[in-house]
């Protein structure tokens, strides 16, 4: 409880066997969050078996993707504001207070991995991908003519449960780049959003996403076309 919200924690999970334990009891060590939804989707196994010896309630979500991931998180979640995080632990629980120094203000923040002295030793965030998430963006920012952006690939975010209610019927992107997908609509939506330093840290087990350098480049280039196709729609709230 948050000034008298309601917290949702969700974690999408796929291959967070060894770290999910920690990081759901990590949360749940602050004494604030009222819930924690594991959103298992298809992960490794032995996943099931950790989230069980924790408070976190888990739902199994088969369509394959991160965006389905966290969107069925977005439709089960209770509480007043939800955030999402990863159970990879590359972040840090109490990082949550920085999102919660917002939440009178705005309406969604989402977190920036690129600042230079939060950015833990081995974490996986060398020169290209730093750079490369700064440049897209920067793309962004200068697109949509938002606040300061720094990062488009952080998971680490925090959005009010109306706002997000609203926004769910517009969500198309069911794989990696949802992050990215999110964020525009709340630009074109007319949301109030900033972004916000955290931590980010050496990630436990084997990256799927960004670990394998082509594949963040792929991954890039598929956010920078997405965003240039929802840049060239202007109808609002976009069916894009
Ligand atoms: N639902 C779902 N989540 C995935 C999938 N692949 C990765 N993830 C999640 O996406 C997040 C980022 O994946 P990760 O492997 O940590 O990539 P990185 O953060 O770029 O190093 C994690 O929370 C994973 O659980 C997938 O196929 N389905
Ligand atoms: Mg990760």
């Amino acid at each position: 409880m948050f000034r008298g919200s309601t917290i949702s924690v969700i974690l999408p999970t796929f291959n967070e066997k060894d770290s999910i334990r920690k990081v759901i009891e990590d949360f749940d060590h602050l004494g604030i969050v009222e819930e924690i939804i594991v959103i298992n989707n298809n992960a490794a196994e032995g996943t099931s078996e950790e989230v069980a010896q924790t408070k976190a309630i888990e739902i199994i979500e088969p369509d394959q993707g991160y965006g389905s991931a966290i969107q069925r998180g977005f439709r089960e979640a209770k509480g007043d504001l939800l955030v999402v995080c990863e159970p990879d632990d590359t972040f840090l629980a109490k990082d949550i207070y920085k999102f919660l120094a917002y939440v009178d203000d705005l309406d969604i923040i989402y977190g920036t991995r690129t600042t230079k002295n939060l950015i833990w030793e081995k974490a996986n965030m060398g020169f290209l991908l730093r750079w490369g998430n700064w440049a897209v963006a920067k793309l962004l920012e200068i697109l949509f003519n938002t606040n300061y952006l720094s990062d488009v690939g952080c998971t680490y975010r925090l959005v009010k449960r109306e706002v997000v209610q609203n926004m769910l019927p517009y969500f198309k992107v069911k794989s990696n780049f949802f992050g990215p997908e999110m964020m525009v609509l709340g630009f074109k939506m007319g949301y109030k959003c900033v972004q916000i330093p955290v931590n980010y840290k050496e990630r436990v087990g084997i990256s799927s996403v960004t670990g394998d350098i082509r594949k963040a480049i792929v991954l890039g280039i598929q956010m920078i076309f997405l965003i240039l196709f929802m840049r060239l729609d202007f109808r609002k709230k976009s069916i894009y």
